[in-house]
């Protein structure tokens, strides 16, 4: 899969050579190319904000090195790109966003900053591939870019190879639309806490059925959102 990833901070993105996401980049699984808005400016101070019309607190980012940035990319790859800003105001992202994306050949991630990206910069970019505007949640962040650190791990991790153990991408929460169960390891009993007996019976049914138990009484606790739909 490529993925490219427009920023005014690109080195924030440093931490994608590291663990599972680095090897994938070294073995051609991932190719990660990271741009800085910035070197798409021509001016001396490589403006990329200015003063919004009609007024109001904050700054806008110009269109004009999105424009350039979005060209540079996309004119030098063949496929019709799926454009990702991340965005407080857009789609929530979830495990099924993470799958879906994670079939595509090419992502683009256009991180904004400031008060927002100006709106023309969407309608051009609807022009070049299938534009989505993706939220984490309901909350707030200074810009798209640690966003689309936990968007391009979680699509990442779901690419075929990327994890080694494929059986660890089933068993985890959110992948059957309930919470984990909770896991144990030696020793059976810590600081006076014991582990499930359970766990040591050597019983694989009652196990199994341990651990559903455990999914469901979670989730009506912690999350009964997602025992609603
Ligand atoms: N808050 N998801 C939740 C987000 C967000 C803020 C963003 C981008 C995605 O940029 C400011």
């Amino acid at each position: 899969m490529r993925i490219d990833v427009v920023s005014i901070f690109p080195t924030i993105f440093d931490a994608l050579e590291v663990s599972l996401l680095g090897k994938a980049r070294t073995t051609g699984l991932l190719d990660v190319r990271v741009h800085d808005l910035r070197d798409y400016t021509h001016d001396r101070h490589r403006t990329v904000d200015d003063t919004p019309y009609g007024g109001g607190a904050g700054m806008v980012m110009k269109p004009e090195p999105w424009g350039e940035a979005l060209d540079d990319i996309v004119g030098e790859v063949d496929q019709r790109p799926v454009i990702i800003f991340p965005s407080p105001a857009g789609e929530r992202f979830t495990q099924a966003t993470a799958r879906e994306l994670s079939a595509a050949p090419h992502l683009v991630f256009g991180c904004g900053r400031y008060e927002g990206i100006d709106e023309r910069v969407f309608d051009y970019a609807a022009e070049l591939g299938d534009v989505r505007l993706i939220s984490l949640g309901d909350y707030v962040l200074n810009g798209g870019e640690v966003a689309v650190m936990a968007m391009v791990e979680a699509i990442g991790r779901l690419i075929p190879g990327v994890v080694g153990n494929p059986e660890s991408l089933v068993e985890e929460s959110h992948e059957d639309g309930l919470l984990e169960y909770p896991s144990y390891t030696k020793p059976s009993v810590w600081r006076g806490r014991e582990a499930p007996p359970v766990l040591l019976s050597g019983n694989h049914g009652a196990v199994a059925a341990w651990r559903r138990e455990q999914q469901l009484v979670r989730t009506r606790e912690r999350r009964p959102d997602l025992l609603a739909d």
